[in-house]
């Protein structure tokens, strides 16, 4: 279809494929029958949920699919630029409900089903999370592609399909187990195959140098191995259906996926082998890189999805009839994190060798589509790859990369850059350990705009890890802080509190985030909190009876929900948390009547596999919950709750449950933080420190309405300069050696006092993270969170005061800014 020419739309009815809007609750009952019967094969009067979800999913698809045709149709004749968003994560969770709330047909759902006997809750339960990602990165790539849609820009994610996306967390007596999670055994009926899309991507083998091109040696790359990649369409629709985008996820197999010769010798396992290999690509999302293989399967993950994408963005330009001069005016990519920024190599690769560019206008159009943001300034997380692993697997990128370096030296000695040290520090090649590529140079050399995630974030790459090369370029850092959809963070997940919303403030806020702040006037609005009081409530019970169902725990509705969740990682500070758990736990049991706000502290969280201190936390956190919920002494006002497997359809039902969220990190650590945006929204009032987002979101609601405490980023740095003793911290502050001292001891690995001697060590040696700096800054504002939930009115005013200054924070605000700053590109008009 894309394949058209540029000159005009297909001939046929302007809008051929928009199907007749659906008119009754028998029409819409039908559709879905016939999905069932004809689409599954199945009979309604033994049809299941799960039967029942593919059998909508399938109706809807068509509807979506489309809208995105006539998307793509309107784009193309336009002339409409595209954007191209590469994420090696795209954390979706469910469908369902997300299509039916764009498409305005939740209402008209429930009743269909339940004419056809089918329970609309049971129904959307029955849907797999798609967990194509590990936490705040894939998911804020979800959040983008829904904000593109909704703001009809026209964008293309690209991704891989994992067989396996994130695995599946079961704690067995406190312990973390994962196994994995298999979204697609049952199918998945929102893709579409599109065999037409399909590539083949090289790896391996040699360069032949054919000729010499403007300076640059041109040359074909024989590749060793072929694996090919297999396109599989999701259609994503916007909000009130103004447009749909598609997210295109490549699956990997064998070019000749059977070799029947040895097949029919009876190799059984060797006549597919190939095909085994190959898959291995898509298999599982970030597979273990404690290996040298598992480093090699990440690296070939970032080629393959890269290079077809790449391949599919040069086909579409041509087939529309362009010139590839014109790159940068119809493409523009951006690179999530990077993941996968080995594309900067491959378009110059494609280019120059395959369409015969001359290397500096290859360059031009490069970094004129390019454009990359980072999301973490953590020196282990930062991207390299051995010179040797790369000079193997890709020799010709490798060799164009050498190219690159030398001309992005040259220009950093012209500019006065010239000193040896300065040199190495802007190389994109790292010699300090073994010769490694750092892709974050290439990433930013590359692109013409490089973003951070927050305005903290921003400033910190500027003056830290990306100092050199801003002094270089100092236009092409620029912020972009995160947001969420308030489709499904709020709409989806708090049909309640929306409800209220639109009551209160009109239909308008539906459609633009700035109107809640209209909600500041009726801060102190008696009706108006007794409403969100009991909304508040109506969540609670639904979480705790959750809890009651998966743990046995009874929780108090009435009690204040303190909620830390998010993925479990020692700069997250779970620790501190779980201490401080500890500590008020002692406190209580101290002065039993000392008048204590009864508090459930709700953890929830995965731990990388490899991650033995995260995992170890895991135990911690889940022993300590043990022993303290079966204290009868403090057990109505104190109790802790590790929920297993946190996802997106887990965390729609915790965050709307909250009073209280944790946003603890150490400063200069958490880039930006999403889920702490998730929370205020809600109503949820913020125990956090001076990092990443929260500074933002403390301006928009008000100092007064947020718990800050602890050392800021700078002082942070300070202390770590200075040599940092933790021992200091400990000996200072009683309640805090009070908790290390009972971890110690055994308290809550009863035969087993060693258990949690590496926290122990690391807190009392090394302290990494600071936990014990801030120990006691964070237990006196939990004791401030005490006194204000005492206060009622004022708790509630500040609640309202939160939701009310959290329009800024909507993904729509923050893809507006990239279209503008970044992309260069508008909506598309109608
Ligand atoms: C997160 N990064 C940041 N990385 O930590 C968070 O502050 C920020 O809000 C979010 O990105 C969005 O900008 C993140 O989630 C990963 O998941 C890595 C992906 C690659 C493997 C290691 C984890």
């Amino acid at each position: 279809h894309s394949d058209l020419p540029a000159s005009g739309r297909a001939p046929g009815p302007a809008v051929p494929l928009a199907l007749a809007p659906i008119r009754s609750v028998a029409d819409w009952r039908d559709a879905i029958l016939a999905k069932l019967v004809y689409a599954l094969g199945r009979d309604q009067r033994t049809a299941s949920d799960r039967d029942w979800f593919e059998a909508l999913a399938l109706a809807l698809r068509d509807r979506v699919v489309a809208h995105a045709l006539d998307s793509d149709d309107l784009t193309r004749v336009a002339g409409h630029k595209r954007v191209y968003y590469l994420s090696l994560e795209f954390l979706v969770g469910r469908l369902l409900v997300d299509t039916l709330t764009n498409l305005d047909m939740t209402g008209l759902t429930r009743a269909a089903l339940g004419e056809l006997g089918a329970d609309f809750e049971r129904v959307r339960a029955a849907e797999p999370d798609a967990a194509l990602g590990n936490g705040g990165l894939g998911r804020l790539a979800a959040c983008f592609m829904e904000s593109a849609a909704s703001l009809a820009i026209p964008t293309c994610g690209y991704g891989i399909r994992y067989e396996n996306g994130l695995f599946r967390q079961e704690i067995r007596n406190g312990v973390q187990v994962e196994l994995p999670e298999d979204w697609l055994a049952a199918g998945n009926p929102w893709e579409i195959r599109r065999p037409e899309r399909d590539c083949d991507i090289g790896f391996g083998g040699h360069v032949e140098q054919v000729g010499d091109d403007d300076g640059a040696t041109r040359c074909v790359w024989h590749p060793a191995e072929l694996v090919r990649a297999v396109a599989h369409d999701t259609p994503v629709i916007g909000w009130r259906a103004r447009h749909a985008n598609r997210l295109r996820l490549w699956s990997a197999r064998a070019v000749a996926p059977l070799r029947l010769d040895a097949f029919n010798a009876g190799d059984y396992l060797g006549a597919v082998a190939d095909d085994v290999r190959a898959r291995s690509v898509s298999r599982v999302l970030y597979p273990s890189d404690t290996t040298p293989a598992g480093q090699e399967l990440r690296l070939r993950q970032e080629y393959f999805f890269s290079a077809a994408s790449l391949h599919d963005i040069l086909r579409r330009h041509l087939a529309e009839g362009y010139d590839l001069s014109r790159l940068p005016d119809m493409a523009a990519i951006q690179l999530n994190d990077t993941h996968p920024a080995i594309a900067i190599a491959e378009m110059m690769r494609l280019l120059v060798d395959r369409h015969g560019t001359a290397w500096n206008e290859a360059w031009r159009i490069t970094c004129g589509c390019f454009s990359y943001t980072n999301h973490t300034l953590l020196p282990e997380a930062l991207e390299t790859w051995p010179v040797a692993l790369m000079e193997r697997l890709l020799p010709r990128h490798m060799q164009i990369i050498y190219r690159l370096n030398a001309d992005h030296l040259e220009a950093a000695r012209a500019k006065g850059a010239a000193s040896d040290s300065l040199q190495a520090s802007l190389s994109m090649i790292d010699e300090t350990q073994g010769r490694r590529v750092r892709m974050g140079t290439l990433a930013f050399v590359g692109s013409h705009r490089v973003n951070g995630v927050s305005a903290l974030h921003t400033g910190l790459m500027r003056e830290t890890v990306f100092h050199d090369l801003h002094v270089l370029h100092p236009d092409r850092i620029t912020n972009v802080t995160n947001g969420i959809t308030f489709r499904r963070w709020l709409f989806e997940a708090n049909p309640r509190l929306t409800g209220l919303l639109v009551d209160v403030l009109g239909d308008a806020v539906l459609d633009d985030p700035s109107v809640l702040a209209g909600l500041r006037g009726l801060a102190g609005d008696p009706g108006l909190r007794a409403r969100l009081i009991a909304c508040r409530r109506a969540n609670k019970v639904a979480l705790s009876n959750l809890v009651g169902e998966q743990l046995g725990i009874g929780l108090d509705p009435d009690a204040l929900f303190d909620v830390h969740v998010k993925r479990l990682h020692e700069y997250k500070r779970q620790l501190l948390n779980i201490l401080e758990a500890v500590s008020l736990w002692q406190a209580i049991r101290a002065r039993p009547a000392a008048g204590w706000v009864p508090r459930v502290k709700i953890f929830a969280g995965k731990a990388a596999a490899s991650y033995a201190q995260a995992r170890l936390i895991i135990r911690l956190i889940n022993d300590v919950a043990s022993v303290i919920n079966n204290d009868p002494v403090t057990s109505d006002l104190l109790k802790v709750v590790f929920l297993p497997n946190f996802n997106v359809s887990l965390a729609e039902i915790i965050i709307p449950a909250a009073d209280l969220s944790e946003q603890i990190s150490t400063a200069g650590m958490e880039a930006s933080g999403t889920g702490n945006m998730k929370f205020a929204l809600n109503g949820a009032l913020t125990i956090g420190t001076l990092d990443g987002a929260n500074i933002e979101i403390r301006d928009h609601v008000g100092a007064d309405n947020i718990f800050i405490f602890g050392l800021t980023a700078a002082e942070v740095a300070v202390r770590r300069l200075d040599g940092w003793h933790p021992e200091c911290s400990i000996v200072a502050s009683p309640a805090l050696a009070g908790a290390i001292e009972a971890i110690g001891r055994g308290t809550f690995s009863p035969g087993e006092d060693t258990r949690f001697a590496p926290i122990v060590d690391e807190l009392r040696r090394t302290d990494r993270f600071l936990v014990t700096a801030d120990f006691d800054s964070y237990a006196e504002a939990q004791r401030r969170v005490a006194a204000l939930w005492r206060d009622r009115d004022a708790w509630w005013r500040a609640a309202v005061l939160n939701t009310a200054g959290m329009g800024p924070f909507s993904s729509d605000r923050a893809i507006g800014e990239y279209a503008e700053k970044i992309w260069h590109v508008t909506g598309l008009e109608r």
